[in-house]
């Protein structure tokens, strides 16, 4: 059977790898190799998202071009995996930005586009200025770009937009059958944040205006007391009126310069003007004193979301019981709690779900029935219906860049756009000397002058190419498919090597990826999915991700950040090495700019691969966060060597147990005490691959080693090959090495892994103390129902040293506990 475990594949950057980086890539990797002993047809490939803003970045910075920095950092980080003895199948390297690959990404977008799935629209846009680019909604935190932390503002711009939204529920409800963390499915979850609710359609009193509001608790609008339009809505200039206008007209001008977070932060306050109009409750008669409500602007409420409109229920609805606070505007309990309280006269407002009260057709209905029944209301009078909402919007997917994928689209004189034929791709990113982003913010494409302007062969037509390029997402959100069938130059791949390799097994990658790149991978599967051209549903049945590596940092008193490297312990504090200032020591990631990263490569020039590998597992369970410690590793390195000498000797030859065949009949005591712990070690890794604790693993190995120690002679050749079998995932290089020392000529990457033989484990071990004369002399594991001759002869062997010369006079065995020798 096969079995397709994949790693996130990196951007190349230009600093290369961190010893932060393979800690995912070690874990595939171990897996990958224990699937290929178990027999699977493995898929491992690597590859390189080598298309979007940072490889262009670097490359500005570095004044080369980014297709000359890619290469360059590509050997590099290959170079590097190499040296970590990832065992790739490098035959299937991929590069998303070399045309090979992404004229089939063009093509796949191409079929988005007939698809219906692809439009273009003037959206307002995150415009970053520093960036000169614009940016998707994901890309934005807080107003600022995530890359840079630089700040964004909003912008009209024509624009290509995924219709993501039309697959928010599928990906929703898909979530539930995936083997993934449940933290990335409940990221993934809110992102779509669909709401079910209902729309009403208020009358605005004198004139034929009506204002339609979402909500999501149709229950409380008996307690609506007044209602909040954003600022940006077209009808605020409508419901104004004139006393009201030129504090309506400040206001809005106020609003457009906040950000969305800025507007929605839960601990602002909330700001807002009222309009003069009124709104009438459609489930009250106009004479009701309660139906008559005031609107008002305030910038809480978003015009993207909902209606950009809402009822506000200050009883029951925390903004809107601030708001309401603030500007004076009437409270009023609509749903009563469990505990029978009223809320509001201990001055909360309960948000719960209780029982309806003051609210005429549902009073005494639970809350869920109460929204049932005046949605239905609503319905009968022609005034509200049922609405879904979804947070999720659709996806940006334009970028005024250069090194990206161009689009396979032609804009016609009249301005109409046409994609460009399928036989026609892949259309290839021009050369470009100068391609950096113009500073009034349009294409550097568009500079390219020859490559835009086309002649159309078909009509004669003087038509123009599309100057955006993708975003760097773009690559990610297939390569994994390409991978099936990575040298295909007539498809993308072939529809054979999918239905086989498909679905990807196991993915492991960072949890930074939660939303983006596995939202918007998730999104193309699907849609290719809906065209037939992938057979599964979902792209990656099982996720995995590892633990981030973190490390000491060092910060002196102007808070600078000290290199790791010049700091030095006098006295029991961290002081810089030059001048000896006192430095601060805190933890954190390792990066570039906090001086605290440790390459790889040095790392394995002093120590090894093998140390390397198993150090990186040891520190903790993948998933868990790990903490480096250049000290920790000598650990790891020490005990190879230990291993090494107990298989060879001084002289570099097979240690002498170890030359001939055993038969496990003819097996000492010590050899059979030996298999206690080897095949706790051989369970212990067995076991690690449901939760990827290889600690465990490599612990059990450290103590067997231990005890082989004791009695190195009692090694057997076979069990010396079951260690070796299960520990070559781990540490590879010696496991081959010593397993081709023992004679085989066959690599150990392809023999089974060894079976763990519970009779060993079951037998339950225990310790057996062993004394010369009522004194302490040794403890060797002895199995619990070892007869009284078994347990005397392993005694005996274990202070074999303190019997040399004596006589034995007397033996006292005291089975499951101790052997005394009284001797002479
Ligand atoms: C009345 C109400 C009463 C509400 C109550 C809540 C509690 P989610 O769950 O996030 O979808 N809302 C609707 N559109 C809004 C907008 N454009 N900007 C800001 N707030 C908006 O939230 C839905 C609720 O958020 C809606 O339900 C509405 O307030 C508010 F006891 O309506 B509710």
């Amino acid at each position: 059977p096969k079995y397709y475990v994949l790693d996130m594949f990196p951007y190349p950057s230009g600093s290369g790898l961190h010893v932060g980086h393979p800690v995912g890539y070690i874990g595939s990797d171990i897996v990958a190799r224990r699937k290929r002993m178990e027999g699977f047809n493995v898929l491992h490939p690597m590859g390189w998202d080598a298309f979007g803003l940072p490889a262009e970045q670097y490359a500005i910075q570095t004044g080369k071009h980014p297709a000359e920095t890619t290469l360059e950092n590509v050997t590099n980080f290959k170079r590097q995996l190499s040296l970590i003895g990832l065992a790739y199948d490098w035959d299937r390297e991929i590069n998303t930005s070399h045309v090979e690959f992404y004229r089939w990404t063009q093509w796949i977008f191409a079929k988005l586009y007939d698809k219906g799935l692809v439009y273009q629209a003037e959206v307002p846009v995150w415009w970053c200025e520093e960036l000169k680019t614009v940016l998707a909604n994901e890309e934005v935190i807080n107003g600022r770009s995530e890359r840079g932390d630089h700040p964004c503002v909003r912008r009209p711009l024509k624009q290509w937009m995924f219709r993501i939204t039309e697959y928010a529920d599928r990906l929703l409800e898909d979530l539930d059958d995936l083997d993934w963390p449940e933290s990335i499915k409940a990221m993934q979850r809110a992102w779509i944040g669909r709401s079910d609710g209902a729309e009403i359609r208020f009358a605005v009193e004198n004139g034929d205006d009506t204002l339609t509001a979402f909500t999501t608790r149709p229950d409380t609008l008996f307690g609506a007391t007044f209602m909040v339009v954003a600022p940006e809505h077209p009808i605020v200039e409508q419901l104004t009126t004139a006393e009201h206008r030129d504090l309506v007209t400040g206001y809005v001008r106020a609003a457009a310069a906040k950000s969305e977070m800025e507007r929605t932060e839960l601990d602002k306050e909330k700001t807002g003007v009222p309009t003069g109009a009124y709104a009438l409750n459609p489930l009250l008669p106009a004479d009701d004193p309660r139906a008559r409500i005031p609107i008002w602007v305030a910038d809480y409420v978003l015009f993207s979301y909902g209606t950009g409109a809402i009822m506000a229920v200050p009883g029951h609805d925390e903004r809107d019981h601030e708001f309401a606070r603030r500007h004076d505007l009437a409270i009023r309990e609509v749903v009563r709690p469990p505990d029978g309280e009223d809320g509001l006269q201990q001055g909360v407002c309960f948000t719960g779900d209780g029982t309806s009260v003051d609210s005429g057709p549902i009073d005494g209905l639970p809350s869920k029935a109460a929204q049932e029944t005046i949605v239905s209301l609503l319905e009968e009078r022609g005034v509200g219906k049922r609405r879904v909402t979804y947070k999720i919007r659709d996806w940006l997917f334009s970028r005024q860049r250069y090194w990206g994928e161009p689009f396979p689209f032609l804009h016609l004189e009249d301005g109409t756009t046409v994609r460009v034929p399928e036989e026609d791709l892949p259309v290839e990113l021009p050369e470009m000397k100068d391609f950096r982003p113009a500073s009034d913010g349009s294409a550097p494409l568009a500079r390219a002058t020859d490559w835009v302007h086309q002649i159309d062969p078909s009509t004669g037509q003087a038509v123009r190419r599309d100057t955006d390029t993708m975003p760097g997402w773009a690559g990610s959100c297939w390569y994994w498919l390409r991978f099936m069938d990575p040298r295909n130059d007539r498809a993308p791949f072939d529809p054979e090597a999918e239905k086989y390799w498909g679905p990807v097994d196991l993915y492991i990658g960072g949890a930074s990826h939660a939303v983006m790149h596995l939202l918007y991978a998730r999104f193309w599967h699907k849609a290719l999915a809906d065209l037939g051209i992938v057979s599964t549903a979902e792209p990656f049945g099982r996720l995995f991700n590892q633990g981030m590596l973190v490390a000491d940092a060092f910060k002196d008193d102007t808070g600078r950040n000290v290199p790791s490297d010049e700091v030095e312990q006098r006295d029991g504090t961290s002081v810089r090495g030059s001048d000896g200032a006192a430095v601060h020591r805190y933890t954190t990631a390792m990066s570039k700019s906090k001086r605290n990263v440790i390459n790889p490569d040095d790392v394995i020039a002093d120590f090894g691969a093998d140390a390397f590998r198993l150090y990186e597992m040891f520190m903790a369970p993948l998933a868990d966060q790990r903490t480096w410690d250049t000290n920790g590793i000598t650990g790891c390195r020490r005990f190879l060597d230990r291993m090494w000498k107990l298989f060879v000797d001084a002289e570099g030859e097979l240690a002498e147990s170890l030359r001939v065949t055993d038969d496990p009949a003819t097996w000492s005591a010590e050899t059979r005490a030996l298999e206690f712990h080897l095949n706790q070690a051989l369970k212990r890794i067995a076991d690690s691959f449901e939760a990827f604790n290889f600690n465990t693993g490599i612990a059990a190995l450290m103590s067997l080693v231990n005890e082989v120690v004791r009695t190195p002679q009692a090694l057997v050749r076979s069990q010396a090959e079951r260690w070796l079998r299960g520990m070559a995932p781990l540490a590879p290089h010696i496991c081959e090495e010593l397993w081709s020392r023992l004679g085989h000529e066959d690599s150990i990457c392809i023999v089974e892994p060894p079976t763990v033989d519970e009779a060993f484990l079951q037998q339950d071990n225990f310790e057996l103390v062993v004394q010369v004369l009522g004194k302490l002399r040794g403890r060797v594991q002895a199995p619990r129902d070892a007869d009284r001759d078994t347990l005397e002869a392993l005694a005996r062997d274990t202070v074999a040293q303190q019997l040399e010369g004596k006589q034995i006079v007397k033996t006292i065995v005291v089975p499951g506990r101790l052997v005394n020798f009284v001797v002479r």
